[in-house]
């Protein structure tokens, strides 16, 4: 099922749940895949398992709730798209950028949905400022020509949500996995900052290899329940030919990673770079947040404030570099 890719991994989970316990009778709009991580981009996807009493759907009206933010609907084949805009109780910051006003509301209109089949409404959005543990109630109105019916009813914080006739799909707000920190710093993160934050760490050392200046080193403090760290330091090279961060080791953890961030339509992810880091001859390149960085995996004892980590970069050219990356706050200052 190739879905099951793209929705990751509570995907599977969902569907089982869906079609064991709730097959048939209690055929309500939920999502798709009900739980989001924390300031992280998802697509949330509704599914409209029938129309209204045997008539098709018509109309289908969501409404974001404060805390899913920058959202865009998925155009759909025979619907009309209506994105009503609003402002938020709060501001968000998207990539540097103070947003007070978004869209609050999504309209597919004009389509003919037959009671006999099944389809989804895909958002993307950004779920920000929640905090883990909260449920996100998403009220739709599905309208099937004249009958309206509203999926609106929320359960009352302590009380049971079974037992309710339309309950509102929820988005439960679970903390970052493998990133949870650095996933955060890049999406909460002011840009602008960004290539300044070497220049504003303490200078690490600096130590020299060959043609290679290692400088700037340095770590941000682990959150509590955070498994991985992140390092970030900065490489010169001064001579003619070209060199490669090819891997990294620590001590202090099981494996050290090269990661990039990456944004593609507004999404930034992080990837692994297997090949490493070319450093071309003449050239600096700075792991900083928000960009390159080592990830740490594994970590043996969480970094606090003040620690150092020592690590061994291997470099095509210029062999190994022992560096010493100091501890900062949890923020990288
Ligand atoms: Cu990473």
């Amino acid at each position: 099922m190739k879905i099951s890719k793209t929705f990751g991994k509570t995907f599977g989970l969902a569907v089982l749940l869906s079609a064991t316990a709730f097959a048939g009778a209690e055929a309500h709009v939920t999502f798709l895949d009900r739980e989001a991580t924390e300031n992280s981009t998802i697509l949330a996807t509704l599914q409209l398992p029938h129309g209204c009493d045997g008539k098709a759907t018509t109309e289908v009206r969501v409404k974001l709730p404060e805390g899913f933010v920058f959202a865009k609907p998925q155009p759909k084949a025979g619907w009309e798209l209506e994105v009503i805009k609003g402002d938020y109780q709060k501001t968000y910051d998207n990539h540097g950028d103070k947003v007070k006003t978004g869209a609050v509301e999504i309209r597919w209109k004009n389509g003919n949905l037959s009671d006999d089949f099944y389809d989804t409404f895909v958002i993307q959005g950004k779920v920000s400022g929640v905090e883990a543990g909260t449920s996100l109630a998403f009220p739709v109105t599905q309208m099937c020509g004249d009958t309206v019916e509203a999926w609106d009813q929320v359960a009352k914080e302590g009380s049971d949500a079974h037992g309710m006739k339309s309950p509102a799909p929820l988005l439960k707000v679970v903390a970052g996995e493998d990133h949870g920190h650095d996933h955060d710093d890049m999406a909460g993160m002011d840009m602008s900052g960004m290539t300044g934050m070497g220049a504003a760490a303490p200078a690490g050392e600096t130590v020299k290899a060959g043609d290679l200046e290692v400088s700037g080193g340095f770590a941000k403090a682990m959150l509590p329940g955070q498994p991985v760290g992140g390092g970030f330091f900065t490489v010169t090279n001064n001579g003619q030919t070209d060199d490669r961060l090819l891997s990294v080791t620590s001590p202090a953890a099981g494996e050290v990673q090269i990661h990039e961030m990456v944004t593609k339509d507004n999404v930034m992810r992080m990837r692994q770079l297997k090949d490493g880091i070319a450093i071309a001859a003449g050239q600096t390149v700075k792991l900083e947040p928000g960009n390159l960085h080592l990830m740490f995996q594994k970590v043996k004892t969480p970094f606090k404030q003040g620690d150092s980590v020592p690590v061994t970069l291997t470099f095509e050219k210029a062999g190994k570099v022992e560096l010493v990356l100091q501890v900062l706050s949890a923020q990288g200052k």
